[in-house]
């Protein structure tokens, strides 16, 4: 049996919920093609935790494709991530009260590392399905960064492919927000999981069209 992980990670900045670990929790243990089987696990929100955390579950999953997944407040779609920075620059404490500000990721790391995984033609996919998707150019400089930084890190050469995904708001906690901000439904988030790890596992050259902006 083959295994993708995913990760998602717990509440975080007053938030009671986050979708990111209520979509993958939703797809741990399917069966995502006859002999693929997804593993879902949360991750701390806490820069001294997550990294150790991670490189455990990849230790002892061995998987063959990695997505880590987390929210993106004021997100309005599924933004498939680009590129992770080595920089830790918190403009919020994590769920320890940690701050960092302007630190590296890994001490005399390279300045970033690109996603492996597809992400035009997930992206692409996605809106054939009709679900909002689109590439990012940033995934920040909080907890998620740092993790995508680490996981690109650890499986750089080992043929792993891997990634990072930025998902929105559930309606419910949009509706409590005191600005209008985008959401999305767990049911459109949990089949854009799927449909994202499916392309993911089928495709081995990405699509040659734009996925950029201007600024
Ligand atoms: N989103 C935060 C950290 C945890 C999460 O789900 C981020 O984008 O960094």
């Amino acid at each position: 049996m083959r295994t993708v992980l995913l990760t998602g990670f717990e509440p975080f900045d007053q938030d009671p919920i986050n979708p990111s670990w209520e979509a993958v929790k939703a797809l741990d243990q399917t069966l995502i093609k006859e002999d693929v089987r997804i593993v879902s696990r949360q991750l701390p929100c806490v820069f001294s935790q997550a990294p150790t955390r991670l490189l455990d579950l990849l230790v002892s999953f061995q998987p063959e494709l990695v997505i880590a997944v987390g929210l993106g407040p004021g997100r309005t779609d599924i933004s498939i991530e680009r590129v992770a920075i080595n920089l830790n620059d918190a403009r919020i404490p994590d769920n320890l009260g940690e701050q960092p500000i302007d630190t590296p990721v890994v001490c005399g790391g390279p300045a970033a590392y690109f996603s492996t995984l597809p992400i035009k033609a997930m992206a692409r996919a996605l809106k054939a399905e009709g679900i909002p998707a689109s590439v990012s150019q940033t995934a920040g400089t909080f907890v998620c960064n740092q993790v995508f930084y680490c996981l690109q890190h650890a499986l750089t050469g080992s043929g792993v492919r891997s990634g990072f995904i930025h998902v929105p708001y559930l309606p419910q906690q949009a509706g409590l927000a005191p600005q209008p901000v985008a959401s999305m439904s767990l049911a459109t988030q949990v089949q854009g999981l799927r449909v994202a790890i499916i392309t993911a596992l089928e495709t081995v050259d990405d699509l040659h069209e734009t996925g950029g902006q201007v600024s």
